[in-house]
Parts: C-alpha cells; sequence; structure tokens
C-alpha cells in the first residue's frame, strides 16, 4: 500500500513551519510534543496524517496485519454506575430487563467452544456486588483448568477497584490474587477519558483516571501485560486526548506493560448522549493516525472493526493500525446496542480477506502477539471476491 512519503512531505514548501518540524521529527524516529500531538489535532490535513502513521507503521511492522480468534463473555449487563456512553448496561432498579450469570452459566458460555479454535476470552461487564474477588477468581481458575489453552483476558480497573474496595484489600493485593487464580492480561476498557473536566461528566463515580493508570502500573509491576483505549468523539475537546495521550505515553515509559491502543469511537444509539452527532470517518482516521504518531512507545495501534465497520477497519489500515482484533462468533453486545455491527462475526478466511483485500499481509495472532499462523501464502476456495471487496491475488 502506498501514501506519499515523509520526504515528498518534506519537499512540499507550503507545508506550514510547524507540521514540517513534526514530519522531520518523525522521519528521525524522534518523540513529538504534547504542543505537537495539540497542532497535529487542529490543523494537520488526512493526507499529511497517513503519510506520517503509515511510515510509522510500516518501519514496525512492515505490511503485517494482526487478528486474533476469541469470543467475549458478559456475565451481566447491569451495572451499579450510570456512564452516560453506555448503551449496553441496565441500572439496578431495572435489573429484571437484564441477565445476571451464574459461575456455572459463564462455565457453559466457554464450554460452547470446546470443539472451536479461539484462544482467548475476553470478559467484561456491568458492576454488581455478587461479582466480587472470591466469584472471579473462582471463575478464572475454572477457566484455566477446564482449558488451558485459553488465553484469560479479563475485567478492567473499573472492576477491580471496585472489588477491592468492597473486600478491603489494596490494588497490590488484589492483582497479586487474580494473577494466581489465572487471570493472563487485562483488555484496555474502562479508560474513556482520563480528564476529569470530562470523566466526571461522562462516567462520574467509577474509578479516576489516576485509579485506571495505578492498577495498570501495578500490573505491569507483576510481570504481565495489558491494553489501553480511548473514547472519543463525544464532548471531549482535542486537548483532552492529548492528555489521555500523554499520561498513557509516561506510563508506558515507565513499565512496558502495554501491548496495544485502541481508540474507540463514540457510538450514539441508545445512551444518555444519543443527542451528540457521531465523529465522522475522516475524524477517525486521523485519530487513528495521531494516535500512533503520538504513542512512540506502544507496539500497536488496534481498531475494533465491529465498532467502526469493516470499510472503516480497512482505511484504518493505512492511518497507523496494525490490528483489526478479531471474533469468530456473536459474542458481545456492547456496541451492536451502541450502534456496532448487528452480528459482530467474521469467520477468520472472512477476516484474512478483509486484510489481503488492502493489500496487507495477514497473521493470526495469540494475545501476547505471538503468531499462531501466517496466512501469506494461504488460499482459499474463492480469493478473488469477497463480499463486495475486490482481493488481491494470493502472493
Ligand atoms: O470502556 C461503551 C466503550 C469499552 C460505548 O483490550 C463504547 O482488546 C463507543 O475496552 N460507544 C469496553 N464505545 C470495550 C473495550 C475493548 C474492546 C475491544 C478490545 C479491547 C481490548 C477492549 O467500550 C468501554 C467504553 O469505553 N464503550 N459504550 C459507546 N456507546
Ligand atoms: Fe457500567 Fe461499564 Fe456501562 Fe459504565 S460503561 S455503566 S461501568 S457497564
Amino acid at each position: 500500500m502506498s501514501s506519499p512519503s515523509i520526504s515528498t512531505i518534506l519537499r512540499d514548501s507550503s507545508l506550514p513551519s510547524g507540521l514540517r518540524v513534526i514530519a522531520e521529527k518523525v522521519y528521525a524516529g524522534d518523540r513529538i510534543t504534547p504542543e505537537e500531538g495539540q497542532l497535529l489535532f487542529d490543523e494537520a490535513p488526512l493526507g499529511y496524517l497517513g503519510s506520517l502513521a503509515n511510515h510509522i507503521r510500516e518501519q514496525k511492522h512492515g505490511d503485517k496485519t494482526y487478528f486474533n480468534r476469541n469470543f467475549h463473555v458478559e456475565p451481566t449487563n447491569v451495572c451499579l454506575y450510570t456512564c452516560t456512553f453506555c448503551s449496553y448496561s441496565r441500572r439496578i432498579k431495572k435489573r429484571e430487563d437484564g441477565w445476571e450469570y451464574s459461575l456455572d452459566d459463564i462455565m457453559d458460555i466457554v464450554k460452547g467452544y470446546d470443539d472451536k479454535p479461539v484462544t482467548e476470552v475476553h470478559i467484561v461487564g456491568g458492576v454488581l456486588p455478587q461479582y466480587d474477588v472470591p466469584f472471579y477468581t473462582e471463575l478464572f481458575s475454572r477457566i484455566r483448568k477446564h482449558r488451558p489453552d485459553l488465553h484469560v483476558k479479563a475485567l478492567t480497573p473499573v472492576e477491580y477497584h471496585y472489588i477491592f474496595k468492597k473486600a478491603k484489600i489494596s490494588y497490590e493485593e488484589g492483582m497479586a490474587q487474580m494473577k494466581e487464580a489465572g487471570l493472563q492480561s487485562m483488555p484496555g476498557g474502562g479508560a474513556e477519558i482520563f480528564h476529569p473536566e470530562i470523566r466526571d461528566q461522562i462516567a462520574g463515580g467509577k474509578c479516576s483516571g489516576e485509579e485506571w493508570l495505578r492498577i495498570h502500573e501495578i500490573w505491569h509491576g507483576l510481570g504481565m501485560r495489558s491494553n489501553a483505549t480511548m473514547l472519543y468523539g463525544h464532548i471531549e475537546e482535542f486537548r483532552h486526548r492529548v492528555d489521555h495521550l500523554e499520561k498513557l505515553r509516561e506510563l508506558q515509559d515507565k513499565t512496558g506493560g502495554f501491548q496495544t491502543f485502541i481508540p474507540l469511537k463514540f457510538r450514539n444509539k441508545n445512551n444518555e448522549m444519543s443527542h451528540l452527532d457521531e465523529s465522522t470517518v475522516v475524524e477517525d482516521l486521523r485519530n487513528y493516525a495521531i494516535s500512533r504518531i503520538y504513542l512512540d512507545n506502544f507496539d500497536h495501534i488496534k481498531a475494533y472493526w465491529p465498532m467502526i465497520g469493516r470499510t472503516t477497519a480497512q482505511l484504518s489500515l493505512a492511518f497507523g493500525v496494525d490490528d483489526i482484533d478479531g471474533t469468530i462468533d456473536d459474542t458481545t453486545r456492547i456496541y451492536s446496542m451502541a450502534g456496532g455491527e448487528q452480528n459482530p462475526a467474521l469467520s477468520t478466511e472472512a477476516l484474512v480477506k478483509m486484510i489481503r483485500a488492502v493489500g496487507r499481509h495477514p497473521i493470526e495472532r495469540g494475545t501476547l502477539y505471538e503468531v499462531i499462523e501466517d496466512f501469506k501464502d494461504v488460499e482459499f476456495a474463492d480469493d478473488k471476491q469477497y463480499r463486495g471487496y475486490t482481493a488481491l491475488p494470493v502472493v
């Protein structure tokens, strides 16, 4: 895939000096400042951002594009909190409209995948008192015992902060217990926007930005890995996004424990912020590219396709993204309820074809980015055409 190179960008005499300095820094492999991050959000054109972000992406990964085979388990959609962007949760007063699975219910869901070649279970859901430390330690150890090859990626600092407080144990003690029980990594959710000016309005009551960062720091200190997200495109300003990225970059300098950054586009169906317009595709691509440029110490930038749709996910691969997640089944309701894909299920073959159709090299990965299967030379029966995308010939 080709975008104008940075040297082409640098030959453009009409390029404003601030943007030229940033392009020179990226070319030299240097870090940009928060002020330069702000300038990118305020003024940088899409084509310029794509060139810089793609340069970094190709320096780090060439054409490699990662996906994994996972499934989601959501123990409950009833929640004590009332985040204004959440389309998924039911208030506790209306808990009869939701679901609250027991340990056995969840194990039945996990067992339903026994004959499927999944490598990861992603567990996240609402916050309720019965889902406490003993519940989750029992769940993690039962899953690991039942299926040791399945990587358990579970819960966020939102749940951990709540359950450790309730159990009157420190974050350090709590995360050590989770590791002991079989937790292997933490997903990136619950980060939203760290800055209290925004967080207090959209996610008041749940853990603060500092607490979110502290729990990840402790987890990394145990030698473990996690992801990070940013929920963007609602009431925040660009300066709040820069602040969020800066805090993640600072923590990553300290621990090196983050694997992937996942920008999450706010979807406006069925929630208290439905009156807000959603960000445009151009804004989404600009945000991916700036994230790639800013987070020089993150290995991967992920586009979560069930949320942004397949076509934007394909486009994002030219704007700094090198991972498009992956599912094999319809197991998450978080995004379909908020306006994402109604049936977020794609077979491995379909994901591979989506990636190839934009000239990239698909690789199935495990949660920790270990290569499970390289699909560069794997041929499928109908390689010429896939749901309107023109697939490239297999090379
Ligand atoms: O924290 C909720 C977001 C997150 C909406 O780590 C919404 O691999 C948009 O973090 N519009 C949970 N976003 C999901 C998450 C995630 C997803 C995929 C992969 C990984 C990973 C992590 O979903 C929440 C919140 O920020 N969210 N409602 C909405 N209306
Ligand atoms: Fe609860 Fe999470 Fe929804 Fe907030 S985003 S209301 S914490 S389920």
